[in-house]
């Protein structure tokens, strides 16, 4: 039977979604203000995917997380202000500043690292997976990638290996219809990334990735199946990307991404829709309020912890930086 969300869990899911949606919207500002290096490829839109999968997770499984990793992170539980602080390239950041919003990591979270490089994050995911088989230790690990990251090699290959080995991996498709530019529809034969699964003789699942309920409720089935030793499985979540494909991206250039199907895709907002859901379920509106303030209380801290943190000293330049 599908594992459904209770209504104890609905307050930290929300407030998950909530976080992960203000967060991205500062990151956005940072950009604008011209306060932050480089780029990032924003979450908004896609948050029920992250809050869904992470809600049916343990604290010791693992993430493999793409270059739109903000949310995953989120999600995890990670530390809003140590985030901030990386993606401005401060010292104060997980990563000491050298990793950015696109290879961002949060070990203690589980968080294996974001990915510059699309798919890259599929092998380490299953490279994890497979060590968590071969200790005994029952960790799931989860990679999210996306429709884009289907038509790589390493997803392939990664998936046959897990599918042989019957490794603890569940692999998330964040079908967002668009790859840069590209749209998923022109250059793939199928109306589902998931049948797939079939080549690989695995079960796969397709939902709403707008819904964080449906997202949770195939994320549990794949991730008890997974830690039960029944192997991988791969689940596609439709969804969009509300921005360009990276914050300096106008995302407005395309022949079906067009003002009505991004309006469509809109109106059917994840954090707004469980909002209502919440309501409806006899949740006061005052302790979702509570709830806001509180997550806009951490955000603000964690801009001002960002801002206020110093560079790495230039001496620091070539500490923890690896290369050939
Ligand atoms: C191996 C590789 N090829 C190409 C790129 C350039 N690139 C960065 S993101 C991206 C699109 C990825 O699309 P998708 O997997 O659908 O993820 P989304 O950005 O939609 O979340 C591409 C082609 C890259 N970073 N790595
Ligand atoms: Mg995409």
């Amino acid at each position: 039977m599908a594992k459904k969300l209770v209504k104890k869990q609905y307050q930290g899911v929300y407030e998950t979604m909530y976080k992960m949606r203000r967060f991205e919207e500062e990151v956005f500002e940072f950009y604008k203000k011209g306060m932050m290096p480089g780029l990032a490829h924003l979450y908004l839109g896609e948050e029920a995917i992250a809050t869904g999968v992470c809600a049916a997770l343990n604290d010791d499984d693992y993430i493999g997380s793409s270059h739109r990793g903000h949310g995953h992170l989120v999600a995890r539980g990670a530390n809003t202000g140590m985030m901030m602080a990386e993606i401005l390239g401060k010292k104060s950041g997980y990563s000491h500043g050298k990793g950015g919003s696109m290879h961002i990591m949060a070990m203690d979270k589980g968080i294996l690292g974001a990915n510059g490089i699309v798919g890259g994050e599929i092998p380490i995911a299953t490279g994890a997976a497979y060590a968590a088989l071969y200790r005994g230790t029952k960790q799931v690990s989860v990679s999210f990638f996306g429709d884009g990251a289907t038509n790589e090699g390493t997803f392939h290959e990664s998936v046959n290996m897990a599918a042989a080995w019957k490794l603890p991996c569940v692999y998330i498709i964040e079908n967002n219809l668009y790859g840069i530019s590209v749209d998923i529809r022109d250059v793939t034969n199928t109306n589902d990334l998931v049948d797939r699964a079939k080549g690989y003789g695995i079960p796969g699942a397709v939902a709403d990735g707008m819904d964080v309920e449906a997202v949770y409720a195939v994320a549990a089935e794949a991730i008890e199946r997974a830690r039960a030793g029944k192997g991988p499985t791969i689940i596609e979540y439709k969804t969009y990307r509300w921005q360009g494909h990276h914050v300096g991206d106008p995302g407005d250039y395309r022949v079906r991404r067009d003002t009505k199907e991004k309006e469509k895709w809109m109106k059917r907002c994840p954090v707004a829709a469980f909002r209502k859901k919440m309501l409806g379920s006899g949740i006061a509106e005052s302790a979702i309020r509570k709830a806001e303030n509180a997550v806009e209380a951490e955000i603000q801290e964690a801009v001002t912890f960002a801002v206020d943190s110093p560079y790495p000293d230039v001496s620091e330049a070539f500490t923890d930086v690896f290369t050939d």
